[in-house]
């Protein structure tokens, strides 16, 4: 009997594939409310109470640019104990697959474009987010150490920046998109401008959350791959933060108020990411494009304003 144990549950991305698989009892989707991560005792009294076969590891200390850049101490700390507490548990409990999560943002800044898996510890990460971006490669090294030493299907999906319903909206930690959704949403509100941080230049592929969740649940079916894998749209994806602030600008109908605020950081110019290693296995990707994924959360964060994360 299956028993498919999905850590960060009710965050962006396990919302998404609960959606998916949500009527189907072999899945239990856990949350910090139920059992803190951090602590292995408790960890370990969820695995012992589920027995999961298989683990999504989607549980994370996660946040955009300046979360990053203002709180690295939690975001390394929190995050190697969290993966360590995991994954010890998922070999201790013989888990049979496990898919955890690194971001397009943790490779090397200076670096050949478009990456690609092989490159991930070709050089230090850009320094705004390298806290974050040591903690996740490690969660690789540990991965690849269970695999070498114990034969164990521990692999990682390696994400770029995600977008959609349920993220996290709140002003200051937030990702680009849901910051500026609830930035736009409250300049219209109270008839101010809309704030833009740095200068839009930079640029970045989204995937929705929604198409993410689709390969995660294809991979945990995917006993004999275990290798690192890039899931993003095409290097021709590549969007930037202006035509992001645009589009969320015109779904408030409120482009005459954009404005940008270049004494704050772009962070990272570009990560663009190589994307054919996915392709090759899955063939069409067939994902969500910027305009309606935007137009969707939009949808979602109006509609959930009340009860969202901000
Ligand atoms: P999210 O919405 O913030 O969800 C993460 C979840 O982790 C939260 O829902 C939280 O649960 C849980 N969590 C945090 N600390 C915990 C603890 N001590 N014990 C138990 N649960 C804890 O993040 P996401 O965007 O879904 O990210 C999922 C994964 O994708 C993460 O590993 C992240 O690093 C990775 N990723 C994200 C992006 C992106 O753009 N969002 C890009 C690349 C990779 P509660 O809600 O119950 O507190
Ligand atoms: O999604 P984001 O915060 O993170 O995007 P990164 C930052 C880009 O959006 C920068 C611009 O160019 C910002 O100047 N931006 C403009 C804003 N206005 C805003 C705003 O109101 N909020 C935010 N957040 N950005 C993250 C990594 O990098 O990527 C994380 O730091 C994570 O570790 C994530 O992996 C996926 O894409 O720059």
């Amino acid at each position: 009997m299956e028993k498919i144990l999905v850590t960060g549950g009710r965050g962006l991305v396990g919302a998404a594939i609960n959606k998916i698989v949500g009527s189907d009892s072999s899945y239990h989707f856990t949350n910090s409310s139920e059992t803190d991560l951090y602590e292995y005792k408790s960890c370990r009294e969820l695995f012992q109470k589920y027995q999961p076969t298989k683990v999504i590891h989607l549980a994370a200390n996660v946040g955009g640019l300046f979360k990053n850049m203002n709180q690295k101490v939690d975001m390394l700390e929190k995050n190697i104990i969290i993966n360590y507490n995991v994954i010890k548990c998922s070999h201790e409990f013989g888990v049979k697959k496990f898919i955890g999560c690194l971001s397009t943002c943790i490779f090397p800044d200076e670096t050949v474009y478009p990456i690609n898996e092989d490159t991930l510890h070709n050089g230090p990460p850009h320094s705004s987010n390298y806290a974050y971006a040591y903690a996740k490669r490690m969660l690789e090294i540990q991965c690849r150490l269970y695999r070498e030493q114990y034969g164990d299907n521990f692999m990682c999906i390696i994400p770029t920046n995600i977008y959609g319903p349920h993220d996290n909206f709140n002003l200051n930690d937030s990702h680009v998109i849901p910051g500026l959704i609830h930035k736009c949403y409250l300049a219209k509100k109270e008839e101010k401008d809309f704030l833009v941080f740095g200068t839009g230049r930079p640029l970045r592929q989204f995937i929705y959350s929604d198409d993410l969740a689709k390969f995660i649940i294809w991979l945990l079916d995917n006993l004999e791959y275990n290798e690192s894998l890039i899931v993003s749209p095409d290097p021709a994806e590549e969007t930037s933060i202006g035509k992001i602030a645009e589009l969320i600008a015109n779904e408030f109908n409120y482009l005459d108020k954009l404005r940008y605020d270049t004494s704050k950081s772009d962070g990272q110019y570009r990560k663009t990411a190589d994307n054919s290693k996915l392709k090759k296995m899955y063939g069409d990707l067939d994902l969500t494009n910027i305009e309606d994924g935007i137009k969707k959360t939009v949808k979602w964060f109006k509609n959930n304003y009340n009860t969202c994360r901000k």
